[in-house]
């Protein structure tokens, strides 16, 4: 600290001192504090080891293989999608796209795979650790999905960790592959709707930070509320891929709302709105093989955008479907890793691989590369297995409730937390029945949480659809819903049921234009000062973007890390578990820097509710004082 106040000094800097600069200048001598990496880190591992980890079963740590990571070393670097968008810009990209015989591939390995399996947990480093390889053994993907939807926050709230670090890292290790986002439109990565110039700059900062793609859907498809985003992401000269939410049953007279030509018409708007890629995004996995070929076929037809389908297997119907989409000409699929594929997941890679053996559309991706890297996450799914849904074979009654992949385990967490653990089968009733209510809406984030909201608040207080009608008045709905009827999250296909729509509003006026035309502008530079006091260190543009979209969220994110340091380093066990009594474990905080700690003995509970962990860090001894929650 002395010789960076000498340099930093002004009289330094301007060339102007002699020798008595340093006796005559006293405030060189005024140090920050500052409390040391290693101690901080102790901090982290004695607490998890005394208090646990939230959502993990306070169990002795388990004894877990190694995750095989592929030796890559030296392989090359082949060129890839990346390379083609950035020599020949979107417009290329898309060329390219079309001209492909072979069906395109993303990877949703990094995001959607481990969100609807696992809750979002995987942490950065599990993903950093299989980056190079990825990227060396898969140069024929289309695109990594590994970013975006519910991995940000989850970031910030419960792995401790900077998602625009995993997506800078990241970057860094695959230079050659395109990187995808989902992209909640106006919502942006939240659960309600942002200020339009809120999505422009995270677009803005997501394209420069390295996502390519920006795959963007509005929770009520309307097209409307993506227009922003839209433009937003064709002004940072990135791949705009606009998206329908598919929902209910296309061949199904009894639903006709979402009937094909309301598909088509969708495709036609979104073209016109200026969509590269037209995406459909089937996040339930409702879409049937027969209504997969027809809407593939009939939006070949409609529009000459090229097309990427993602759905869920949930049903176990995913790669039947996926076939009859291949074979309507469908452009790109999305596919997740064997080991973190199949049910609530997206279908398996290595499933596709061998359904198309034999046709023109097999993709060009190496098998035993795909075999390598699933054994790796094998390893690591079974770090997070206390994140697991307990959902282990294929669900077809999803046809029924229609709840999103991602949703499922959600739920089924929210219903035991209120203690309708026992009544789960009544909430998946109920969802599908309020469904009908709300005038049979698309769900997904975030109108699929005001659904599940509703379902438990009525399975909760013993409400039947008529009750709400009757009784409604005099009943205080949850919040999400209030909103939702009032418009703040948009409008759905048809309107809201009017009917309905008064008994919760109860007098209240609903919005039908933009909540975006009704939001004021964030001024950022003001958010910047206050963020800047408030955390008493200078921030970077990502950190007030994200103060800007999860205050809360964020401010605890960074008192964690003031009182426990980066701990994106640690191991996934030890960071879920902390230590065993006698067990040593490598850190490597910086690029060859590594700290040895051992865990020595853990102190009795003290009368002020405190415990004395002891450890030993780099063969001393160490001491932490730890709150015991217990
Ligand atoms: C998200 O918005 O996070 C989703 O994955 C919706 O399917
Ligand atoms: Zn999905």
């Amino acid at each position: 600290p002395f010789l960076e106040n000498v340099v930093r000094h002004e009289k330094f800097l301007t060339g102007q001192y002699d020798t008595s600069f340093i006796d005559t200048t006293p405030e060189l001598f005024d140090f920050p504090v500052r409390k040391d990496r290693g101690t901080k880190m102790l901090s982290y591992i004695g607490n998890v080891t005394v208090n646990g980890f939230p959502g993990v079963e306070k169990h002795k740590k388990p004894v877990f293989d190694e995750p095989i990571i592929p030796a890559v070393q030296d392989l090359p670097t082949i060129a890839g999608t990346k390379n083609i968008l950035n020599e020949q810009g979107a417009e290329g990209l898309v060329k390219w796209i079309k001209e492909k015989k072979e069906v395109l591939i993303t990877d949703t390995t990094f995001r959607d795979a481990h969100q609807s399996l696992l809750a979002t947990r995987i942490r950065s480093k599990d993903i950093l650790d299989i980056a190079e390889p990825t990227s060396k053994l898969l140069p024929d993907l289309f695109s990594l999905e590994m970013w975006g939807g519910a991995t940000f926050d989850v970031a910030y709230r419960f792995l401790k960790e900077d998602p625009w670090d995993r997506l800078e890292k990241l970057r860094k290790k695959v230079p050659n592959t395109l990187f995808q986002m989902l992209l909640r439109a106006s919502n942006a990565v939240g659960y309600k709707n942002y200020p339009d110039n809120v999505i422009r700059e995270f677009v803005q900062q997501s394209a420069e930070t390295g996502i390519d793609v920006f795959r963007i859907f509005d929770s009520l498809n309307w097209v409307k509320s993506m227009e922003v985003a839209i433009d937003a992401v064709r002004q940072s000269g990135k791949i705009a891929e606009a998206t329908i939410c598919y929902t209910g049953d296309l061949n199904d007279p009894s639903r006709a709302k979402y009937n094909i030509d309301y598909y088509k018409n969708m495709a036609k708007e979104l073209e016109q709105t200026g969509a590269h890629i037209l995406a459909i995004k089937d996040m339930a996995g409702l879409l049937k093989p027969e209504a997969a070929y027809r809407l593939i076929s009939e939006l070949k037809d409609s529009v000459s955008l090229p097309i990427h389908l993602h759905s869920h297997d949930t049903s176990g119907n995913g790669i039947f479907m996926y076939s009859k989409a291949i074979e309507a000409g469908v452009d790109i699929v999305d596919t997740a890793i064997g080991s973190l594929a199949g049910l609530t997941s997206q279908p398996s890679i290595q499933t596709l691989h061998y359904a198309l053996e034999g046709t023109a559309r097999q993709p060009k991706l190496n098998i035993d590369s795909l075999e390598q890297l699933s054994q790796y996450w094998e390893g690591v799914r079974k770090y997070y297995r206390d994140f697991e849904s307990g959902m282990n074979a294929p669900h077809a009654e999803v046809y029924k409730h229609e709840m999103p992949g991602g949703q499922y385990s959600n739920l089924q967490q929210q219903a035991k937390a209120v203690g309708l653990g026992d009544r789960w089968n009544e909430v998946k009733e109920m969802y599908q029945r309020v469904n009908i209510m709300f005038g049979d809406i698309v769900k997904v984030t975030p109108s699929s949480k005001v659904v599940g909201d509703m379902a438990l608040f009525m399975v909760q207080n013993n409400l039947s659809e008529e009750d709400v009608l009757t009784k409604g008045k005099t009943i205080d709905f949850p919040d999400s819903v209030i909103e939702l009827f009032e418009g703040y999250l948009g409008q759905p296909v048809g309107g809201f049921p009017k009917e309905l729509q008064e008994v919760i509003l109860k007098g209240k006026k609903p919005i039908t234009v933009r909540p975006g035309e009704l939001l004021e502008s964030v001024d950022f530079d003001a958010l910047q000062v206050e963020l800047t006091k408030e955390v008493g260190r200078s921030v970077s543009k990502k950190d007030v973007i994200a103060y800007a979209l999860y205050p809360k969220v964020f401010l605890d994110y960074v008192k964690t890390i003031e009182q426990f340091g980066d701990v994106s380093n640690l191991d996934t066990p030890t960071f879920l578990h902390g230590m065993r009594l006698g067990e040593e474990i490598e850190v490597e905080i910086e690029t060859g820097k590594t700290l040895i700690v051992k865990l020595v003995s853990l102190g009795q509970p003290l009368a002020d509710g405190t415990r004395v962990v002891y450890f030993e860090l780099n063969g001393q001894s160490r001491e932490v004082i730890i709150k015991d929650e217990n």
